[in-house]
């Protein structure tokens, strides 16, 4: 790969998209490339990835202006299909997501990072969705998946405005869920990481699924989409052995991922 990093430690993958010059700004070739580095992740051995982009500037300053500024309907929906696709797979990746964003998140790259579970960010990060200032609306889901979030007032208001926003702004709105300086985001990442990682990973699986299939559907239904994951869990090992080790008042040997 010409712009994707993978590497793991333990039980972690970490995904980096590498294109630092261009503040890693998301061009077909990255996407494609970003979509395989995630097929290629073992699900079975790896129980968390982090995602981060390269460089001390930006996670992901957006999709690539130069390549998006000639492509005509044709080209431009094949573009958003292609996004779409990959933003997709890793909402609905087996495995927690994090991403660590280290500066610029803006356009498809603060829609990048809404894509993953939770988000992390340095003291420096920016987030914003410019698009309608370069005469287009978010196009790999932003308008959606940020309203979720952050709610439709405040996914108004930097969507239609095109307004940066600094990491202390995204926190209190909601847009992530913790700040610390440049040189313990990935530490943190890691950790928060690595602690996901120690738990039972089919129960974890379960519950990224049912928050996200849930939010999609009435309450009713989402009620049931959580009783069938939660009543899947009793089918296996470590369901057993998280409930024994706490009866024996012991801490659980190992989570076979069983
Ligand atoms: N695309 C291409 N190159 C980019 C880029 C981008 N989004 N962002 C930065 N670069 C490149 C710059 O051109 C520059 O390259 P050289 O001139 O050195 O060759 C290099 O990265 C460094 O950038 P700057 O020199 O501008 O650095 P500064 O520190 O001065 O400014 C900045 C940093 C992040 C404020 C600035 O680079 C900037 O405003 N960048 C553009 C940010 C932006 O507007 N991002 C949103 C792009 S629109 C769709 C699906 C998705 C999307 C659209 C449609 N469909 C459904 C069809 C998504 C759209 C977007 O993401």
């Amino acid at each position: 790969m010409n712009h994707i990093l993978y590497e793991e430690t333990g039980q972690i993958g970490l995904v980096t998209i590498n294109r630092p010059k261009a503040l890693n700004a998301l061009n077909s070739e990255i996407l494609a490339e970003l979509s395989a580095a995630f097929d290629a992740i073992d699900t079975q051995k790896i129980r968390c990835v982090v995602l981060t982009g390269a460089g001390e500037k930006a996670f992901v300053a957006g999709a690539d202006i130069g390549e998006m500024r000639d492509l005509d309907s044709a080209g431009g929906e094949k573009f958003a299909r292609t996004g779409n696709a990959v933003f997709r797979k890793i909402e609905t990746f087996p495995l927690p997501v994090i991403a660590a964003v280290n500066g610029y998140a803006l356009g498809g790259g603060c829609e990048l990072a809404l894509s993953c579970d939770i988000r992390i960010c340095s003291e420096q990060a920016v987030f914003g969705q410019p698009e309608v200032g370069l005469g287009i609306t978010p196009g790999f889901g932003g308008t959606q998946r940020l309203a979720r979030l952050v709610g439709s007032g405040n996914a108004m208001e930097l969507i239609l405005s095109a307004r940066n926003i600094k990491a202390d702004e995204a926190c209190r709105i909601g847009l992530v869920n913790r700040v610390c300086p440049p040189e313990e985001l990935m530490e943190t990442a890691m950790k928060l990481a690595g602690r996901i990682a120690g738990n039972a990973p089919v129960a974890v699986r379960a519950g990224k699924k049912a928050i996200h299939e849930g939010l999609q559907v009435d309450i009713e239904a989402g009620l049931a989409i959580e009783e069938k994951l939660f009543g899947s869990c009793f089918a296996t090992e470590d369901q057993k052995e998280g409930m024994t080790a706490f009866l024996e008042k012991r801490k659980v040997e190992k989570f076979n991922n069983r």
